[in-house]
């Protein structure tokens, strides 16, 4: 059996560059030599069933109640779970634009009495924890400049600035569990690629090297 991959998650609020670190990200693993099996996915997935319903709702076409939304974004990573475990156990190291701590972020931002904090985190609970959280930091006048900003339905200045704040606390709560590490994303597009190669690099050694159970998310036990 070959040591499993590692699970890199990429996070930060919406025009912070995610995409484009991602696809640099998994061109150089895959063109290093020897080459780093890496798969590249991406929450939402807007592609499955669940997924084409919150595209819907993204692009203001369906509305649905804020627990509603929640509860199906989640559903949407767990449906994903089983192939992201087999992937990862086979060897390959996946890299993944946002995961659950958006979920929290994004709906515990709209300040809803009936989705707090506590209650967002509940559903993604005992999903495949990451073993690095590298969170892209923007500034808002860089966030706003940047290319299609305000096209969907959370891009405006108020909801963005309430999720930054909900992202601080995750990170925060987290602290010594899992590690989280800040790029500052205002800076060019080479530079920041390099602070991200460079924290996965490391992470995926210490991984392949100690084959650690693949832990659960805010909960005791592995999935080993
Ligand atoms: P993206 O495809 O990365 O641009 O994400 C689409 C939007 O959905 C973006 O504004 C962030 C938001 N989002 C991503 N994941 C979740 C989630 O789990 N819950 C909620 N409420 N919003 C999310």
């Amino acid at each position: 059996m070959p040591a499993r991959g590692a699970f890199v998650v990429l996070e930060g609020l919406d025009r912070c560059g995610k995409t484009t670190q991602l696809s640099l990200l998994r061109s150089s693993l895959s063109s290093s030599s020897p080459p780093t099996p890496v798969k590249a996915l991406n929450f939402p997935d807007r592609t499955t069933p669940i997924g084409t319903m919150i595209n819907s709702y993204l692009k203001t076409a369906a509305d649905m109640s804020d627990n509603a939304i929640h509860l199906l974004f989640s559903s949407n990573r767990w449906e994903a779970a089983p192939a992201l475990l087999e992937t990862l156990r086979e060897g390959t190291t996946v890299v993944c634009d946002r995961y659950a701590f958006s979920g929290v972020a994004f709906t515990a931002a709209k300040n809803n009495g009936t989705c707090g904090y506590d209650w967002c985190k509940g559903p993604d609970v005992g999903l495949p924890r990451p073993d690095l959280v590298l969170f892209l930091t923007v500034s808002e006048s860089v966030q706003e400049k940047r290319g299609d900003y305000g096209g969907e339905r959370y891009e405006t200045r108020e909801l963005q600035r309430s999720v930054r704040g909900v992202f601080d606390r995750l990170r925060a709560d987290d602290e010594g569990e899992r590690p989280w590490k800040v790029v500052d994303a205002d800076r060019s597009v080479e530079e920041v690629a390099r602070d991200i190669e460079e924290a996965v690099r490391e992470v995926e050694e210490r991984v392949r090297g100690e084959n650690p159970p693949i832990a659960k998310l805010w909960a005791e036990g592995s999935w080993d």
